[in-house]
């Protein structure tokens, strides 16, 4: 089984920073693929909710220093 979780991301202000979120994010256990876009500040993940949750995912970001919240 695999979920979408989309996600509003804040403080990302250049392309490494999309690389960092995203290395984080394909880094977790469960977590299957992650995109990240700059321009929107957005981040898609599909995850196996076996695994891990989406307060995991939001933890994760925050831990690496940016902002995150659950937009579905
Ligand atoms: Mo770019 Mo992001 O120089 O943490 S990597 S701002």
């Amino acid at each position: 089984k695999t979920l979408l979780g989309q996600f509003s991301i804040g403080g990302m202000t250049c392309a490494a920073c999309v690389n960092s979120v995203e290395g984080i994010l394909r880094k977790l256990p469960g977590v299957k693929r992650a995109v990240v876009a700059l321009a929107t500040s957005l981040g898609e993940v599909e995850y196996d909710p076996t695994a891990i949750t989406k307060n995991d995912i939001v933890s994760a970001i925050e831990d690496a220093g940016f902002e995150a919240s659950l937009v579905q």
